[in-house]
């Protein structure tokens, strides 16, 4: 099935008729062709965007909330059509892509639709200088999102959705290696009656259709997220033309477990927080430091739960363990996993590609888990982004802190303890945007949600989000 450009409410090829091919993870085989877009499809796509910009920017929040609502109630009556063509596309578990990916992306439109009503400005009066000050927060104009592949729809959404809830119009990219369900997305806004031009999906990769929104001189916000290199390349494009940027770039996060915690639960959302999406997300654990005293159990423990998880064709129910997003992808993470071996890690279970029958050129990997001597090796500090995890004890409080922010990287960490006194004493220094203590990757879209050090500058959710997305201008009145 081909994919097309959404501009200005319909579709459309690109314009130099540069395609690439789509794949499916799930049996390497090319199953459709995604428009490589150019400068020319972008100017298209900003010049409907800029047309939509005075009418939408005007249009009443309450209209605004009751179109995304409204857009958010039609995915979810797609709901299977969506899931489908998300694990497709991506290789996820169908039931992953249906117990999370696509009713988030609902739940991000229904979110946003009723922040933007309750999103308030500030005033201050200057007291005994007879006057006032409030501020206004205005749409920027038209803005850019560009989205990854490990949770298309769900992060494509989580931009666009208070994008033009604040009112702005938008050029935005999914990833040319997960473009589907945001194509499907076009028809949705139609039915739900979003004007034309208000939200423009461009296909294609990152260094051709990308770079061109990025470099598009009058699209004057980027909401990126992806990897830490591709984040530093769009800062430095975007610099000079003194463009807004969020940045939700890679993790290397720990999950640190100290002996007095609820052991089952810890365990069991363990297994989760490493392999949740083959690993893929920028949230997993994949760095696992264990309290000395219940090291050897939870070794046994976790391997023997590892060991348990079925890696399957994704549109099986009981399939843990999809594909892998992409050849390169597979190969990159297998890299690394040699790159442990290297580093005299020990293979505790998983390491090798799977081979399943009938899907043979699927992209598919065991869960791993890689004991590691010291917390500097290359696999412990660079980000894998698949399914291996690394494990290794520590002793003290103050240890497990020093490994625990000894990275480049600074988006989440995970704390099992019933000691709350320790819980408020490591959040205070961990060095993250997000600190989970006694679950992981819980998410209540009024949080602040982003990263620090090479994790990204600026924040995402709730109103943070709709700060980035509007400009305050302040106005001072005498009376
Ligand atoms: O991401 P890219 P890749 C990490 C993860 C992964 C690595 C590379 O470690 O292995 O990044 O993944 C677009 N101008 N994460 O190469 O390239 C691209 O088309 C403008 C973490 O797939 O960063 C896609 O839409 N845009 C991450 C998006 O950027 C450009 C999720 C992300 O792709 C561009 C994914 C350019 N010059 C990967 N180059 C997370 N934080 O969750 C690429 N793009």
């Amino acid at each position: 099935m081909n994919i097309q450009n959404y501009i200005n409410g319909s579709y459309h090829n690109p314009i130099q008729n540069n395609w690439i091919d789509n794949y499916n993870p799930s049996n390497g085989e090319v199953y459709g062709q995604t428009p490589n877009s150019t400068k020319v499809d972008i100017d298209k796509a900003y010049n409907a965007a800029k047309s939509a910009f005075r009418q939408w920017s005007q249009t009443t929040l309450e209209e605004r909330s009751r179109i995304l609502i409204k857009i958010s109630e039609l995915l979810e009556a797609n709901l299977d059509r969506f899931v489908e063509a998300e694990s497709k596309d991506n290789g996820k578990p169908i039931s992953l892509a249906k117990s999370v990916d696509i009713p988030r992306a609902a739940s991000n439109f229904r979110f946003f639709g009723n922040a933007i009503t309750q999103f308030a400005s500030e005033s201050h009066e200057s007291v005994g200088q007879n006057a006032i000050n409030y501020t206004l927060r205005q749409p920027i104009g038209v803005v850019g999102c560009i989205s990854p592949w490990n949770l298309p729809l769900y992060l494509f959404t989580w931009k666009i959705a208070p994008a033009i809830a604040a009112g702005n119009c938008v050029v935005a990219k999914p990833s040319e290696v997960t473009p589907m369900t945001a194509y499907l997305l076009g028809k949705i806004l139609n039915e739900a009656g979003l004007p034309k031009g208000v939200l423009n999906i461009v296909h294609g990769l990152g260094n051709t259709t990308g770079q061109a929104i990025v470099e598009h001189p009058d699209i004057k916000a980027i909401s990126f997220t992806g990897g830490t290199s591709t984040g530093a390349h769009i800062a430095k494009v975007a610099a000079p033309m003194f463009k807004k940027l969020s940045l939700e770039l890679g993790g290397k996060n720990p999950n640190i477990i100290f002996a007095d915690c609820d052991y089952d639960d810890m365990l069991e959302t363990t297994v989760r927080s490493s392999f949740a999406n083959q690993g893929q997300i920028c949230l997993c654990g994949s760095r696992i430091f264990v309290e000395a005293s219940i090291y050897e159990k939870f070794k046994t423990d976790f391997v023997e739960k590892i060991k348990q998880l079925k890696v399957g064709h994704p549109s099986e129910s009981d399939t843990n363990i999809g594909a892998l997003v992409s050849k390169s992808h597979l190969e990159k993470v297998k890299d690394y996993i040699n790159i442990a071996k290297e580093e005299n890690g020990v293979i505790l279970c998983g390491g090798n590609e799977v081979k399943i029958k009938g899907f043979e050129n699927g992209y598919y990997l065991e869960p791993t888990v890689i004991e590691v001597k010291t917390d500097e090796c290359r696999i412990n500090q660079e980000e894998i982004f698949g399914p291996v995890v690394t494990i290794m004890p520590f002793n003290t409080e103050d240890d497990v802190l020093q490994m625990a922010n000894k990275v480049k990287y600074g988006l989440s960490a995970t704390l099992w303890t019933n000691n709350l006194k320790r819980t408020m004493r490591l959040s205070n220094q961990l060095q993250v945007g997000i600190v989970w203590a006694n679950t992981w990757m819980m998410r209540d879209l009024r949080t602040p949600f982003g990263g620090i050090k090479a994790s990204g500058v600026g924040r995402e959710g709730g109103f943070e989000a709709l700060r980035f997305f509007t400009e305050a201008k302040n106005v001072c009145i005498k009376y």
